[in-house]
């Protein structure tokens, strides 16, 4: 299936969620196919998340247009990046399946985006708050340690993630008995101290006979197959593994079955990781269907083999280039139904990949970023995009993932997480990563990280309250200029500076060495939040003065804002 349709000279387009590039999508193209992009840099593309829908305004007034292509195999978007003045999508699955969009406004299209694909559910309310995470936390008296530091300086925090070397060989459902030894005894002291405890979890099960998740699985038919019926399987964490066919419907339950015995020790919450599906065999080489596109043609990310195939009740007999970008999305519905299965809890599901409608049982990182400026910059993009595209509870690794993180870089990157939807630092374990708990820099940075952190307790009451609106509307909760001010030719120049909830607009500094930054004040009426000084505005850009412990924040006239006190 091709579809090309005009590009008007002034249409700006916005949407596909985790992308890289530019915001404003136009004389970009783009592949939707889930990688796993450690490091992924300003330019890559696929990246972990696809998510076919996008919108495109001139911003005159005269409606805004949006377009869902609903398929979840490699579909190529482009916007005037091959033909000039052209944009158009295509598929290789030969679906018909794509939806058009038309309303006055950018909230009418997303709202009936929604109304078809799902809009995300409420997340507990400690989910708003700061999570930390790293690659090492282990063993358990480690995991103790940071849990009390965090108690002993009084710094809030509502949740500590354990990272795959929580598991036995890698292999998911077990616990590494050597560094947690009495699994139940340690959460239990973690509740105690206040925290909630999330396991990551991985799709890749380890070939091993005296494994019972794959000696049931294989007994089950639970794994996906060759087109021979052979068991498939491919080199990942635990070594040669088995992968759940998610698209049954019994694989998922009994998939979410296992989350059990995590539960009943215990656990809160999970990650799901490596998805996409990663593996680390390279497998298919060449997979772009479309030579007029000029997109690079190779794939750098191992992925399943392209003899593999799903079969389900369901759906039939499916390949993996159909499938793929769903593959996570259905494995996320079996690791939500198994909390809501368990009890009343609100289920959490953290991912970084993702496919349309996976807003419903998945809340988005943005994946292995580096500890770098550009990454900085491309995170606030990902996010204000996965928020235009139904995903407003997102968040980049605070301080990114992988790299030295400068002291500078971690304040101004933890000021911005800070005012962003989902606060959480998270980092990866090799030497040359350097640690990112709030006091991991001494006590002059420790007192900045420190301060945000209350700070967003302080203003939980808005912003969950903003979370629960923008459910209810069907709205972003990082809300680019344009969004509000639709009409206004800077607000669509103006993609580093956004509205975070309705009322409070941040503009983070992006730059090193940078001592303030121009911010575009929209018309209106505007508290600075720190001094509370007002600023009338006819839709100026001004200077503001940002030392390395200010980020620029106001809020609007005539709003109020409930704050709560964290007792510290
Ligand atoms: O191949 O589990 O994005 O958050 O810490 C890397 C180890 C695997 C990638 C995830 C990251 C996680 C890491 N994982």
């Amino acid at each position: 299936l091709y579809v090309l349709t005009g590009l008007g000279p002034d249409d700006h387009v916005y949407g596909l969620g985790m992308k890289t590039g530019r915001l404003d999508r136009r004389d970009q193209g783009y592949v939707m196919w889930n990688s796993d992009t450690f490091g992924a840099h300003e330019a890559k593309d696929p990246v972990y998340a696809s998510i076919p829908f996008y919108l495109l305004t001139d911003a005159s007034g005269a409606g805004v247009r949006g377009v869902f292509v609903d398929d979840p195999s490699d579909v190529i978007v482009d916007f005037g990046r091959t033909y000039a003045g052209k944009s158009f999508f295509s598929t290789a699955n030969g679906q018909a399946g794509f939806y058009l969009f038309r309303a006055p406004r950018l909230r009418g299209v997303m709202a009936d985006y929604q109304a078809l694909t799902g809009t995300f559910p409420l997340p507990p309310a400690w989910a708003l708050g700061y999570h930390q995470s790293a690659h090492t936390y282990f063993p358990a008296a480690r995991v103790l340690e940071i849990a009390k530091t965090f108690r002993d300086k009084d710094i809030p925090c509502d949740a500590l993630y354990l990272d795959i070397i929580h598991q036995d060989d890698y292999k998911p459902f077990t616990w590494n008995r050597q560094y947690f030894p009495d699994p139940p005894a340690m959460i239990r002291q973690l509740h105690d101290l206040g925290f909630r405890v999330l396991t990551i979890i991985d799709p890749g099960i380890k070939v091993d006979e005296d494994y019972r998740v794959f000696e049931e699985g294989r007994e089950k038919g639970f794994f996906l197959r060759t087109d021979d019926g052979k068991l498939y399987a491919n080199n990942i964490w635990p070594g040669y593994s088995a992968f759940p066919d998610f698209l049954q419907e019994k694989c998922r339950w009994w998939w979410a079955g296992w989350h059990d015995a995590y539960l009943r020790q215990g656990v809160d919450a999970f990650k799901n990781d490596m998805s996409e599906p990663a593996t680390f065999n390279k497998t298919w080489s060449m997979l772009y269907h479309d030579e007029q596109t000029k997109m690079p043609g190779f794939l750098e990310e191992g992925t399943l083999d392209s003899n593999v195939v799903s079969r389900s009740r369901e759906f039939g007999a499916v390949p993996p280039r159909v499938f793929h970008n769903a593959y996570g999305l259905y494995e996320s519905l079996a690791t939500w139904r198994a909390q809501e299965a368990y009890d009343d809890r609100r289920p959490f599901v953290l991912m970084r990949n993702t496919a349309a409608s996976g807003q419903k049982s998945t809340y988005v990182w943005t994946g292995d970023t580096n500890s770098d400026w550009a990454s900085l910059r491309l995170s606030l993009q990902m996010l204000l995009s996965l928020n235009l595209s139904g995903f407003p509870v997102s968040g980049a690794d605070n301080g990114g993932f992988g790299g030295r993180c400068s002291a500078e870089l971690y304040q101004r990157w933890t000021e911005f997480s800070a005012f962003s939807p989902f606060f959480r630092t998270h980092y990866y374990y090799v030497e040359q990563c350097l640690d990112k708990e709030p006091w991991a820099y001494g006590p002059e940075v420790e007192k900045v990280i420190a301060r945000y952190i209350r700070l967003r307790y302080r203003l939980l009451p808005y912003f969950y309250t903003a979370a629960w609106r923008a459910r209810e509307e069907r709205a972003p909760l990082l809300r680019p200029m344009f969004y509000d001010w639709e009409s206004a030719p800077p607000a669509y120049a103006a993609v580093d500076q956004y509205l975070w909830g309705p009322d409070f607009l941040v503009a983070p500094v992006l730059e090193p060495g940078a001592k303030g930054r121009f911010v575009w004040l929209p018309p209106g009426t505007w508290y600075d939040f720190w001094t509370g000084q007002q600023w009338t505005s006819m839709g100026e850009s001004r200077y503001i003065q940002a030392p390395l412990d200010t980020i620029p924040v106001w809020v609007r006239a005539g709003r109020i804002v409930p704050t709560m006190t964290t007792g510290r």
